[in-house]
């Protein structure tokens, strides 16, 4: 059960989002690894200051870029994404003209089912890799999150994997596929294997990236791919950590 946030609390937007992931635990949407998850973002998320720094915002417009000069981009959801966003997501799937993907590291047929639900009461009108979608697996990963939609991750050149564990997004670049993250973690090992890493909380990042593709989906490819090129993922993650150790610096 939701508990009532006075929106004067000081921490009331912190605690709202704490509230869905234990709502959606609650439901059967998010892992119990999932609150531990958070809990880890928690600590990277005041370690940023708590908002969009240049950083992340540099690093959302470089995603936006490649989402958009992709063949076949699809965005996977897990269950703290699905808990925190949906409503979001789905906006951005539409804006985006990306399909959406459910992919678990916990996958047992009662996730996937409450997920595509939920999914669903939200508006989502296609759910790929789950229910009658045809799924396929991965060969280089063993986890459960090798099942992934014929259509869709299998087939996909793009893959948008926010909060994502380590091993797929490694599976996924090996395999030729760019990847593109949101971890509030800068030296999480998605953060340092993704091609494109939003160091941000993804409550943030996805109405920003909806903005950003509204913007930019009039930018000519030359345009588009002038962004990329000018983009270092390496370097911003340099810049995303320097900002941390400058700021604990001011701070103490
Ligand atoms: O729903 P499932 O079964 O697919 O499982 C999902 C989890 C999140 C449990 C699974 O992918 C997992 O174990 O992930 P990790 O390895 O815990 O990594 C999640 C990353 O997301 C961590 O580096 C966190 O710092 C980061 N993170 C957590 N909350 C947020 C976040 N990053 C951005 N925004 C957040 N709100």
């Amino acid at each position: 059960m939701l508990i009532e946030v006075p929106d004067s609390h000081p921490r009331a937007q912190s605690l709202h989002i704490r509230e869905k992931l234990i709502d959606g635990f609650d439901k059967g949407l998010v892992a119990k690894a999932g609150l531990i998850a958070h809990g880890r973002g928690e600590c990277f998320g005041y370690l940023i200051g708590e908002k969009t720094q240049p950083f992340a915002d540099s690093a959302t417009e470089a995603a936006c870029a490649m989402l958009l000069l992709a063949d076949q981009p699809v965005f996977s959801i897990n269950g703290n994404v699905a808990a925190l966003c949906p409503d979001e997501i789905i906006e951005l799937s539409k804006v985006a003209e990306t399909p959406l993907e459910i992919n678990l590291f916990y996958r047992t047929k009662e996730r996937e089912n409450v997920l595509l639900k939920h999914m669903q009461k939200h508006g989502a009108q296609k759910i790929l890799g789950v229910g009658n979608d045809e799924t396929v697996q991965i060969e280089e990963l063993q986890s459960k999150r090798r099942i992934v939609s014929k259509i869709g991750i299998f087939i996909a050149d793009v893959v948008f994997v926010p909060l994502e564990d380590g091993d797929r997004t490694e599976a996924l670049v090996a395999s030729g596929k760019k990847v593109i993250t949101v971890d509030l973690n800068p030296l999480s090992r998605t953060a340092q294997k993704a091609q494109i890493t939003i160091v941000d909380n993804i409550v943030r990042t996805i109405p920003l990236m909806t903005e950003k593709i509204q913007a930019m989906k009039n930018y000519s490819p030359r345009k588009l791919q002038e962004i990329l090129k000018n983009f270092d993922n390496k370097k911003n993650l340099q810049t995303a950590l320097h900002f941390i150790m400058q700021r604990l610096k001011e701070l103490s």
